[in-house]
C-alpha cells in the first residue's frame, strides 16, 4: 500500500495473516556470529517478517532441511509447527518481526534435535 511518499504494509489476522494474531516480538541486535532458534515448537505457527537486514533461516521438517534468505520487508516467512529451525547470518542491522498464534509458552519448546525427530515420528 505504499505511494509515492514510500512504502506501507499492513498485517491483518486472517487476511494476510493466516491465524489469529496472540504475540508479537522482535529481535534486533543479534551478533553475526550467533545462532537463535534451534527449536521447534509441537503447536505454534509463526509469519516472520525481515523488516531491516537480512539472516538466513534453515527449515528443517526432518525429511527435508531448506535454506531461506530473509532480506526483504515484503516478505513473510510462515512457520508452521513441528518445523526446527535454526537463524544465522544475521546482519548487523537485521530486525526480524515475529507474529504468533499463541502466547510464549516454553513447554511447547522442542529444544532437543534427536527428541524433534522421534516426535515428528509418533
Ligand atoms: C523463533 C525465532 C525467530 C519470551 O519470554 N517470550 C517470547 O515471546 C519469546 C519468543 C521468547 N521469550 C524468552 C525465552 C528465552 O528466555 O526470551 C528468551 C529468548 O528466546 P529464544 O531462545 O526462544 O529466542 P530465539 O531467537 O532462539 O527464537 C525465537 C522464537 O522462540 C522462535 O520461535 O522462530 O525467535
Amino acid at each position: 500500500m505504499g505511494d509515492d511518499r514510500g512504502s506501507l504494509i499492513s498485517l491483518e489476522q486472517s487476511k494476510n495473516i493466516p491465524f489469529k494474531i496472540n504475540r508479537v516480538y522482535y529481535i534486533y541486535g543479534t551478533k553475526t556470529n550467533v545462532v537463535r532458534g534451534k527449536h521447534a515448537h509441537t503447536s505454534l505457527k509463526q509469519v516472520v517478517v525481515c523488516v531491516n537486514g537480512s539472516c538466513k533461516f534453515l527449515l528443517d521438517d526432518g525429511l527435508k532441511k531448506e535454506v531461506i534468505e530473509l532480506n526483504s520487508p515484503d516478505v513473510g516467512l510462515y512457520i508452521g509447527k513441528n518445523i526446527w529451525r535454526e537463524i544465522y547470518n544475521f546482519s548487523k542491522d537485521c530486525i526480524l518481526i515475529v507474529l504468533a498464534n499463541k502466547q510464549y509458552n516454553e513447554e511447547e519448546y522442542i529444544r532437543d534435535y534427536k527428541k524433534f525427530i522421534k516426535t515428528i515420528k509418533k
